[in-house]
């Protein structure tokens, strides 16, 4: 049943957020802005995918400041850019390592001979940069799909980033099953039809995940096993090919079959 895995980014394959949030408060002191995004707010400000976005959502009071939304928004997407140099500098120096169990269940993947993806609304460079830090040189050859805000500018919870992995891959979404850390990346990936399993952490585990197909705190090893927050896990005690598998089967026996095309 399982033919593809599709991997969100940020607070998936690492814990990044707070990588995210020290950038960003890195350069508002830089910009000369009194701002101070702390864990608790950022947690409520994570509800806005995408850094620009947040910022501009975040700074709306700044907008009078400009004589024009022109120039607010090239304000904006400075900052960011500078904030996205940032981060890429953290990443490096801080030695940002994947989560629990990801690098395992990566190569149970490849092993399966499973097809696996990337789906981010973060910029492409940020995947990389975390990638290039934490797998071997040869990773790219690994995905076979990367899609990000560089090639799909809607961010999450639009499905537009797993539609458009799900359209370059050629694999039906029954066939296929997304690791997601947010309720945005949840109903993305639901909106696009793919069953989704998340892995939780500081700041979203109060988010609601209604409809995920497993919810857990990490993806575990056999020495680190995961904390169920929702689902069945069968007895499973880390987020396994098996699993996941057995996850999609039993969701496709829930649901209607597919609609058959009526034949030209
Ligand atoms: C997470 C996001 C991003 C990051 C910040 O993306 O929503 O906006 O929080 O990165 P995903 P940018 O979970 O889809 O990987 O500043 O580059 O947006």
């Amino acid at each position: 049943m399982l033919k593809a895995l599709i991997f969100d980014v940020d607070g998936t394959l690492a814990d990044t957020e707070e990588v995210h949030r020290l950038a960003f408060n890195h350069v508002f002191a830089e910009f000369g802005l009194d701002w101070n995004w702390t864990p608790e707010l950022y947690e409520t400000l994570l509800a806005t995918s995408g850094g620009r976005e947040r910022i501009a959502a975040y700074g709306h009071d700044l907008r009078q400041r400009f004589s024009s939304e022109r120039e607010f928004q090239q304000f904006v997407v400075a900052l960011h850019r500078a904030k996205t140099r940032k981060y890429a500098a953290l990443l490096t120096e801080g030695e940002v390592r994947l989560r629990p169990g990801i690098r395992r269940l990566i190569d149970s993947a490849r092993s399966a001979g499973l097809v696996l993806a990337i789906a981010t609304s973060s910029a492409r460079s940020n995947a990389e940069t975390l990638l290039d830090n934490n797998l071997p040189p040869g990773w790219r050859d690994w995905f076979s799909v990367v899609e990000s805000c560089d090639s799909v500018a809607v961010k999450k919870p639009s499905p537009a980033v797993y539609e458009a992995v799900l359209r370059k891959l050629g694999i039906a979404e029954r066939h296929v099953v997304a690791l997601e850390d947010t309720r945005n990346g949840l109903l993305s990936a639901t909106a696009a039809g793919i069953g989704t399993v998340v892995t939780t952490h500081r700041f979203t585990r109060d988010n609601d995940f209604t409809g995920a197909l497993l919810v857990v705190d990490s993806v575990g090893e056999a020495d680190q096993p995961f904390t169920v927050v929702a689902g069945d896990v069968h007895g499973h005690r880390y987020l396994s090919i098996e699993l996941i598998d057995q996850l999609l089967v039993e969701q496709a026996m829930l649901l209607p079959p597919p609609l058959v095309r009526a034949s030209a």
